[in-house]
C-alpha cells in the first residue's frame, strides 16, 4: 500500500477538520458541499473491498430522492447487495478520520479485515445526473488509483443498474452482460416473451405514464424503450428537461405526500407511475371517475407480485416455499390479505433494503417490498434451474406457465430493487391477468395512514425492538405508545429514529383518516415529552 501516494492525493479532497458523517441505511448523504473527501475515501475503501473479497465492488455516487443539492455515495457487495455492515463501520470511520489519522486508519481496516494487499482490486463506478455528481465520481476514481486499483467508469446509471454490472461482474457474465445494453436486452426480451403471451388488449391498456422525477430514469427509460415498444408504451413527464431533481414529484413526493405529482397530466383512469430520483423505487397511482387520485404502493404491488407467481407454481405443480418480506410500515390490510386471503407467510423486518433482502433470500421464492415502493423478488438458484429446465419440458398450459415464470425470473432485477424492471413486471402481469390499475387497486383496501416527524436532541434516545414495532427506550414510551393504540379501531401507531434524517418517525393507521391523524399526533406528542423534542411541541394536522 503506498501510503505516500495516498496521503498526497488526500490533501486534493481534504477532509473539513472537525466533520462527522456516518454511513447510514443508504450510505453517507449529506448537503454536496461536505462529500469530496468522502467520495476520495470510498474509493479507497472500495479498493481493500475488492482486495478481501477478490471481487469487483461496486461505488454508486446519488443521493436518491433527496434534494438536488445534496449528493451521496453507497458501496456495493460482490453479489450485487448492499455493503456488509462490518464494512459499513469502516466506511464510518475512515470517512470521519483526520487528514494526518487517514494512513492509520486504512492500515487498521486491512489488518482487522485480513486483506491480501498483493491482490488486484476492480472497481466500478456509476452516478446520478445531480451536478455535482461527476466530479465526484472523479474524486472515487483518485481514490481507486492511489491505492492501485483498476476501475471502470460507467457514467450515468440508476443505481440498481450498477447493482446489476457487480452481479454480472461476478458471476463470470452468468446473470448477464455487463454493459447498459445487456441491461436493456435481457430485461426487455424477458418482458416481450411474456406479454406475447397476453390475449389483445386495447392500446389504451398499453401506455403508461412515467414520472421520472426529472432524474436519470428518464435517460435510461428514453434509451431502453426501443427494447421493449412491442409490449409497452411509456409516456415520459419530469425528464429532466425543465424541472428540478426530486422537486414536486417523484416516487418520495408522491408516496408521503399521496398526491399526484407536479408536470403530470392525468386524466381519469388513467395507469400512471413515478420512479425515484435514482430510480431504484416505484409507486403506481391513478384517478378515478370522480377525480379522486388512489396510491398503489410497494405493499400492493407486492400482492400483486405473489398472487401472480402463486398461480403460476400451482399450475406447474411445484410446491416452492413462497415468502414475502414487508417492514412495519407495511399497511395492516395489505398483511392480512396477504396472510389470510393468500396464505402466504408474511415476515416483518426494520427498515432498509438490505434487512429485507437477507430475509428474502431465505426463501425459494422470497418477495420483498417496502411501502414506499423499493423492492424485488429473488429466486434461489435451484429454483431457477428447475423452472427453466420446466420451461424447456412441460408442453400445454403447464409449459406456458412455466416460461412465463423463467421470464419472470429474468425480468426482475436479483440485485437489488429496480424501478424499471418492477415497472415492466408489473406491466407484464397486467396484460397478462388483464387488470387495470383499478381492478389491481381494489384486492384491498389500504387503512388510512399517517406518518409525522418530530425533532429531538438526540435520535439515538429511542431503541427499538421487534423489527422496529416495539420501543425499548426511552423507559415508559411504549406503555403510552400501547394505551394510545387501545383506543382506536383497526389501529396501529410505531415509531423509530430515521436512519437518513435528524428526527423520529410516527407512524399510525386507524379505522378512518380522522382517528389515524389524531393516533399519529398524540403519539409524536408522547415522543416529544418522552424523548426530549426540541423546537415548537407538534400541532395536530402536521405532515411529516
Ligand atoms: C433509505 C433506504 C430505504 C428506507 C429509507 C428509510 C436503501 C437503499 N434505502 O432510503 O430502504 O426505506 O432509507 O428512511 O436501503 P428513514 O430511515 O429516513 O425513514
Ligand atoms: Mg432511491
Amino acid at each position: 500500500m503506498d501510503l505516500g501516494a495516498v496521503t498526497q492525493r488526500s490533501a486534493l479532497h481534504a477532509k473539513p477538520s472537525g466533520l462527522v458523517l456516518q454511513y447510514g441505511t443508504a450510505g453517507f448523504r449529506a448537503h454536496a458541499g461536505h462529500l469530496d473527501h468522502i467520495m476520495y475515501r470510498m474509493g479507497l475503501l472500495a479498493v481493500l473491498r475488492s482486495k478481501q473479497t477478490k471481487s469487483t465492488i461496486g461505488v454508486m455516487v446519488t443521493a436518491s430522492h433527496n434534494p438536488e443539492e445534496d449528493n451521496g455515495v453507497k458501496l456495493i457487495d460482490p453479489l450485487g447487495e448492499m455493503l456488509a455492515p462490518s464494512w459499513e463501520e469502516h466506511a464510518t470511520r475512515l470517512a470521519n478520520a483526520e487528514e494526518q489519522e487517514l494512513p492509520r486508519e486504512l492500515v487498521g481496516i486491512s489488518e482487522r479485515e485480513a486483506v491480501d494487499l498483493q491482490q488486484d482490486a476492480f472497481v466500478v463506478v456509476g452516478r446520478d445526473t445531480r451536478a455535482s455528481s461527476e466530479k465526484f465520481s472523479q474524486s472515487v476514481i483518485d481514490g481507486v488509483t492511489a491505492l492501485g486499483g483498476l476501475f471502470h467508469d460507467y457514467g450515468l446509471l440508476t443505481t440498481p443498474q450498477l447493482h446489476y454490472m457487480v452481479y454480472c461482474r461476478n458471476t463470470g457474465g452468468q446473470y448477464g452482460k455487463a454493459t447498459v445494453e445487456g441491461y436493456y436486452q435481457k430485461l426487455s426480451k424477458a418482458f416481450v416473451e411474456l406479454t406475447k403471451q397476453a390475449s389483445c388488449s386495447g392500446d389504451e391498456h398499453r401506455t403508461l405514464k412515467v414520472d421520472c422525477a426529472n432524474g436519470i430514469g428518464a435517460l435510461k427509460l428514453k434509451e431502453m424503450q426501443q427494447y421493449f415498444s412491442q409490449g409497452l408504451s411509456v409516456q415520459l413527464f419530469n425528464d429532466g428537461t425543465k424541472g428540478k431533481l426530486n422537486h414536486l414529484c417523484g416516487a418520495d413526493f408522491v408516496k408521503s405526500h399521496q398526491k399526484p405529482p407536479e408536470g403530470m397530466e392525468m386524466k381519469s383512469n388513467e395507469r400512471c407511475c413515478s420512479f425515484d430520483g435514482d430510480a431504484d423505487r416505484i409507486v403506481y397511482y391513478y384517478r378515478d371517475a370522480d377525480g379522486q387520485f388512489h396510491l398503489i404502493d410497494g405493499d400492493k404491488i407486492a400482492t400483486l407480485v405473489s398472487s401472480f407467481l402463486k398461480d403460476l407454481l400451482v399450475e406447474i405443480g411445484e410446491n416452492f416455499n413462497v415468502g414475502v418480506v414487508q417492514t412495519a410500515y407495511a399497511n395492516g390490510s395489505s398483511t392480512r390479505y396477504l396472510q389470510e386471503v393468500m396464505k402466504v407467510p408474511v415476515y416483518c423486518t426494520k427498515t432498509g433494503v438490505k434487512h429485507l433482502h437477507h430475509k428474502a433470500q431465505e426463501f425459494d421464492i422470497g418477495v420483498y417490498f417496502e411501502a414506499n415502493g423499493h423492492g424485488t423478488a429473488l429466486f434461489s438458484k435451484a429454483v431457477e434451474m428447475k423452472i427453466k429446465q420446466l420451461a424447456k419440458e412441460l408442453e400445454d398450459n403447464k409449459g406456458k406457465a412455466a416460461k412465463m415464470l423463467a421470464n419472470v425470473i429474468d425480468l426482475f432485477n436479483q440485485a437489488a430493487g429496480d424501478a424499471i424492471s418492477d415497472m415492466l413486471v408489473i406491466e407484464a402481469i397486467l396484460a397478462l391477468k388483464g387488470l387495470t390499475a383499478q381492478q389491481w387497486d381494489a384486492l384491498y383496501r389500504d387503512l388510512p395512514n399517517r406518518q409525522l416527524k418530530v425533532k429531538v436532541a438526540d435520535r439515538r434516545v429511542i431503541s427499538t425492538t421487534d423489527a422496529e414495532r416495539q420501543v425499548l427506550t426511552p423507559p415508559g414510551l411504549q406503555e403510552v405508545i400501547s394505551d394510545l393504540v387501545k383506543q382506536y379501531r383497526l389501529s396501529r401507531a410505531f415509531v423509530r429514529p430515521s436512519g437518513t434524517e435528524d428526527v423520529i418517525r410516527v407512524y399510525a393507521e386507524a379505522d378512518s383518516q380522522a382517528n389515524a391523524d389524531s393516533l399519529a399526533h398524540e403519539v409524536s406528542l408522547a415522543v416529544f415529552q418522552l424523548a426530549g423534542g426540541t423546537g415548537e411541541r407538534p400541532t395536530s394536522g402536521l405532515c411529516g
